[in-house]
């Protein structure tokens, strides 16, 4: 499901810093799972928001510009204009925004403690495990065997680690009762974890067995706010495997996908040493 997001309003990332009326705040972005939570949050919460493409087929996420925000060189960040601020980490800004324009998606402590401790600690463990694990799934399979570095152990450590994680996502949803992560209400924990999970099919976790889960990915592929959300700053279905995308556009984002990162690695760096010693 594609929608056009009558939230969100493309700026140039020279001009992220520039005030306009439309918002007070900018995400800078790309296309990736981690990206992809900013514009949900946003459609999710209906505030209007700004946004600047960080383009990977520039390296712009390592330029001085992007780096002054996040010395990290990764996506996402955001600058709030009218309080002269900026926030890198995906957890750190979901939190700041959420608080910031006073979402429901965290619950607050005095309204509900034990929802409130429990959306900050499935958040902070959807940065640290399922974000990284799901990642080197992907990187290994997706990229880096793409490019000639084919580790079967790496692959076979990470969709371990992935499956882990998105089976302890099935068991939650399961012992919560859903339709949400942590129960009835919407949180901030889903809008994290979507876009992973989304993506079991890129990193090859088989869910099939994983009813909840599935069942979970299927209601915010078709929820507005979740499916505008992935639009911005553009789609990539095949991340989401059929039937969310076609064979062709499968196709076309392996070769695409593969090229826009750096296959960085010190073993053969590592290898030249001790073979000098
Ligand atoms: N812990 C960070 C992870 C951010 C991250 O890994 N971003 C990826 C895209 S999903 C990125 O910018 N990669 C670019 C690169 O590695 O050059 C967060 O939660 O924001």
């Amino acid at each position: 499901m594609s929608r056009t997001s009558t939230l969100a309003r493309q700026v140039a990332l020279e001009d992220a810093w520039t005030p306009s009326a439309h918002s007070e705040v900018c995400c800078l972005l790309y296309a990736t799972q981690n990206g992809w939570k900013l514009p949900i949050l946003f459609e999710e919460m209906g505030v209007p928001y700004d946004w600047a493409l960080v383009d990977f087929e520039k390296s712009e996420q390592k330029s001085d510009r992007f780096l002054a925000i996040n010395p990290n060189g990764r996506i996402p960040a955001l600058i709030d204009r009218a309080r002269g601020v900026t926030v890198a980490e995906s957890g750190a800004i979901l939190e700041y925004v959420a608080t910031r324009f006073e979402s429901p998606l965290l619950p607050s402590a005095d309204e509900d403690l034990q929802l409130h401790l429990e959306t900050k600690q499935w958040l902070c463990w959807q940065v640290s495990a399922l974000g990284p694990s799901m990642g080197q799934a992907m990187y290994f399979q997706r990229i880096a065997k793409v490019r000639g570095h084919d580790d079967p152990f790496a692959i076979g450590r990470f969709i371990a680690e992935a499956e882990r994680c998105l089976q302890m996502l099935d068991d939650q949803l399961a012992a919560s009762g859903g339709p949400f992560v942590l129960g009835p209400r919407c949180t901030l924990v889903d809008v994290a974890c979507f876009a992973y999970c989304a993506s079991a099919y890129w990193a090859n976790v088989d869910i099939s067995a994983m009813t909840h889960l599935r069942t979970w990915i299927e209601m915010l592929h078709a929820r507005t706010s979740f499916a505008t959300g992935l639009t911005v700053p553009f789609p990539r279905p095949a991340f989401f495997g059929p039937p969310h995308a076609t064979e062709a556009e499968i196709q076309a984002e392996l070769s695409r996908n593969a090229g826009q990162f750096a296959v960085v690695s010190k073993t053969t760096e590592r290898e030249s040493l001790s073979g000098r010693e």
